[in-house]
């Protein structure tokens, strides 16, 4: 009982969480709002876009107003809060088949051009905790926007920690590197070079296993409208 292809149900996946996929599925494209599709077996289910009632208490609308394709694209047009349900049966209320979307307003419009200097934030991993056991990453990571050319810088007592940059299966499967490949320092300074997934862990004992692991996701750098599209400049730095 699935709608397939960019949707996340509610309940598995917290407001935030949302938020912080859709700023991430917005800005790595040219389009404001990338549309979103509901792909399901045509006359199985349907698209009901409700309200925020409707949704907490599954009050199915006129069957009229349901799209019901198995293939129905819905284009972001606006920002706020969006709900959609199936309306089909109990699929919301016993199946879960409703999604909540916060459609982040872009804080530019199309036509992008590139601004000549990223953001250059630093971000402390972990804050004034740094680099260490016993706390999640992840949950640090959440709602938090990098770009590229900001900083991470993970600190932690010399000796006791170190930090590597492996791919995703790595990370999920906590595989050590090769030990040449490992910050040390104890104020490791990573610069972000290019957008995408980006996955660290740290390879000492079984500190990856118990936790010590970071995945990011880093941006293309913010862009603004330009009035004139063709005077378009690429990154100086
Ligand atoms: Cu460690």
């Amino acid at each position: 009982m699935v709608w397939r292809r960019h949707i996340c149900r509610i309940g598995k996946h917290s407001d935030e969480k949302l938020q912080s996929h859709l700023a991430v599925f917005s800005d790595t494209t040219n389009i404001p709002f990338p549309p979103w599709i509901f792909k399901y077996a045509a006359g199985k289910h349907n698209v009901f876009r409700v309200n925020g009632t409707v949704f907490q208490q599954c009050i199915i609308p006129p069957t009229n107003e349901a799209l019901s394709s198995g293939y129905d694209v819905i284009t972001l047009a606006t920002p706020g809060r969006k709900w959609y349900i199936c309306g089909v049966g109990k699929h919301c209320e016993s199946g879960g088949m409703k999604l909540f979307i916060n459609v982040l307003s872009k804080s530019s419009p199309p036509l992008p051009s590139y601004y000549p200097a990223p953001s250059g934030k630093v971000f402390v991993v972990g804050d004034y905790k740094g680099w260490t056991l016993n706390f999640d990453y992840q949950a640090w990571a959440m709602g938090k926007k990098f770009y590229v050319g900001d900083k991470l810088v993970f600190r932690y007592p010399k000796g006791i920690h170190n930090v590597f940059r492996v791919d995703g299966t790595s990370f999920h499967q906590c595989i050590i590197p090769a030990a040449n490949q490992t910050l040390t320092s104890g104020y490791d300074v990573i610069t972000l070079q290019t957008p995408g997934r980006k996955w660290y862990i740290c390879g000492v004992g079984k500190h990856c296993q118990m936790g010590m692991k970071l995945f990011i996701n880093v941006l293309p750098y913010p862009t603004r409208v330009s009035s004139i599209p063709s005077n378009k400049q690429s990154p100086t730095t």
